[in-house]
């Protein structure tokens, strides 16, 4: 049976795989301010699929989730057309196969400290996604607490801000606060490893569903994209820390004069090299594994 294409996201490809089951392959594509740049980064799929999987197995006893299995051996026949397909790298590291859920229509972000979208609310407000927090604090700092900061899936532009109240009104009470709970306590364990290995995860997207009837960890998890990494040593509260992975781009397509317009400008080799390297320091760091131990090398 042919795999059929479900979703396609800007770096990765869901497929259906029969028997309520998906496969979920991540690209070597990496996108940046918002725009996926025409260079591949080298392993960057298997990174993040690696990354996934060490954290589903981390997790296990907290939480539940979608995944099934990544060994090649595991996956159906049908994967090796998929290659050609996409033109791309082996799928042998990159690809997963996962149980279907029925997905809450939230994002459940989880935030440890002042970045982003928070820090300019903080500015403005001295709240975050509506919650007041303490004065003084700065870009960066630590939050007293991590905070749940849910937002519903915008189809197309940015994913929209809500209250938790909202969110309950959307998935219903019992499941918000699960949902929540569940989040909160992934993010302090993940960020407490991470931490214990030099990297500070800021915040983190989650997305869940409910696999027979129990609500699970699906989709990526705690990944260099749906999740902010900073190397710990380069930290400093009132700054904009370094983004672990993607500031080689960033800072070359700043440089470049590119004025954030689709077409992208070609990245340099130089740049994609530094930056496939950053992406598998960021593997091996935060999990404390090699990259070459993982499938596909
Ligand atoms: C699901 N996405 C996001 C879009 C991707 C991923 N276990 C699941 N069951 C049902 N649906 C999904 C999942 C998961 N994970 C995830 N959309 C649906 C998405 C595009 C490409 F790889």
């Amino acid at each position: 049976m042919a795999l059929r294409l479900i979703s396609s996201g800007k770096v990765r490809e869901l497929y259906d795989a029969g028997d309520d089951l998906l496969l979920m392959v991540a690209s070597d594509r990496i996108s940046a301010f918002d725009v996926v740049l025409g260079e591949p980064i080298p392993d960057k799929g298997r990174v993040l699929t690696a990354m996934t999987v060490h954290w589903a197995d981390t997790l296990a006893d907290l939480a539940p989730s979608h995944l099934v299995t990544a060994d090649p051996a595991g996956l159906p026949q049908d994967v090796d057309a998929l290659a050609g397909q996409e033109g791309a790298a082996p799928i042998a590291g990159r690809a997963m196969l996962v149980r279907r859920a029925d997905m809450l229509p939230i994002e459940c972000i989880v935030r440890g400290y002042l970045a982003g979208s928070g820090f300019k609310e903080y500015e403005q407000s001295q709240t975050v996604h509506g919650m007041p927090l303490p004065a003084g604090l700065r870009q960066a700092d630590r939050l007293p607490e991590p905070l749940f900061t849910p937002s519903t899936k915008a189809t197309e532009g940015h994913d929209v801000n809500i209250s938790f109240d909202e969110a309950a009104d959307i998935v219903g009470k019992e499941t918000a606060v699960a949902a929540r709970d569940m989040c909160v306590e992934a993010y302090r364990r993940a960020a407490a490893a991470a931490e214990r290995q030099g990297i500070i995860v800021a915040d983190t997207k989650f997305e869940l569903g409910f696999i027979d009837g129990q609500l699970a960890l699906c989709d990526e998890l705690l990944t260099p994209d749906s999740s902010r990494f900073w190397p710990a040593d380069a930290w400093a509260p009132g700054t904009n820390p370094p983004s672990y992975d993607k500031q080689p781009v960033r800072d070359w397509l700043e440089s470049s004069g590119w004025d954030k317009q689709p077409p992208p400008p070609a990245l340099p080799d130089d740049v994609v090299a530094a930056t496939a390297q950053r992406y598998r320091a960021a593997y091996e760091r935060i999990c404390d594994r090699r990259l070459d131990d993982w499938y596909g090398a």
